[in-house]
């Protein structure tokens, strides 16, 4: 029997490796309505990338973000006081789906700076046969700013964006040098664990190679103590609020507190 490390154990992995495996973080009831509302929402025919921000409307993903225990789960993982969220994603890779998801940090596609954690929760098993998740472990701690770039429908690599931004490093070819890294996933997650991973951590997912599982995964953006604001430049402009002054921490206006300390 798997033993269920206890906080400290998962708050010093966090912060060692950039990601963390959490099991059963949602309920049975959470994770039945969670899957019928991916399908509802999958059912509109979209692209792989354009499910996001479903919480910002009403329904089960607002009511799950707003109404669970996970603003306070992540404010554990990530020892703050309180937990922001700013916003929600479905990654349905269906069967079939070969592609892989290329080598990103998620943090450059944002407007913030400073400590953002994502809570991919599966919905289904989830192992390396229909799209694992993979990471550079410890890559979140390098400081490199890689330069965000548009991606295909699944997120294949098409072009880089903000090429003359000096702000930006241009990312290394980790598949091409896989050995010179520490490449790892996690080779078995049951429906409702959950990965937490730092929004600087280098990360891609598998292709599903099956011919019948699913692979829905349902990964919720959250801010913590010590993220900012930063609105910079047109890649982020779809996350800027200009009710929050740069430099302010991440909280308020689009991005409510869910979860504060007493
Ligand atoms: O689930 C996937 O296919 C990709 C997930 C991802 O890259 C992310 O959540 O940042």
């Amino acid at each position: 029997m798997t033993q269920t490390p206890d906080l400290k154990t998962v708050q010093n992995t966090y912060a060692r490796d950039g990601v963390v495996l959490l099991k059963q973080v949602l309920s049975q009831d959470w994770l039945i309505k969670l899957r019928q509302a991916v399908d509802d929402e999958v059912a509109k025919g979209d692209r792989y990338f354009a499910y996001k921000n479903m919480r910002e409307n009403p329904g089960v993903f607002q009511d799950y973000c707003l109404s669970s225990d996970i603003g306070q789960r992540v404010a554990e993982v990530a020892n703050s006081p309180w937990t922001s969220l700013i916003y929600d994603q479905i990654f349905a890779k269906e069967p079939g789906t070969k592609t892989q998801t290329g080598w990103h940090t998620d943090q450059p596609y944002w407007p913030v700076s400073g400590p953002i954690m994502t809570m991919w929760i599966a919905l289904d098993p989830v192992d390396p046969d229909n799209g694992a998740l993979e990471f550079v472990r410890g890559s979140h701690a390098w400081g490199a700013k890689y330069r965000p770039f548009k991606t295909d429908q699944l997120g294949g690599f098409l072009h880089y964006l903000e090429v003359d931004n000096p702000d930006y490093i241009d990312m290394p070819d980790f598949e091409m040098n896989r050995a010179d890294y520490d490449i790892f996933h996690y080779p078995k997650m049951k429906p409702g664990d959950a990965l937490a991973f730092d929004g600087m951590i280098v990360h891609s997912a598998m292709g599903n190679r099956t011919s019948t599982r699913r692979r829905r995964g349902y990964a919720i953006r959250f801010a913590v103590d010590g993220a900012t604001y930063e609105p910079r430049d047109t890649v982020t402009e779809w996350l800027h609020d200009n009710s929050l002054r740069p430099g302010a921490p991440f909280a308020g206006g689009r991005f409510p507190v869910i979860y504060r300390a007493s």
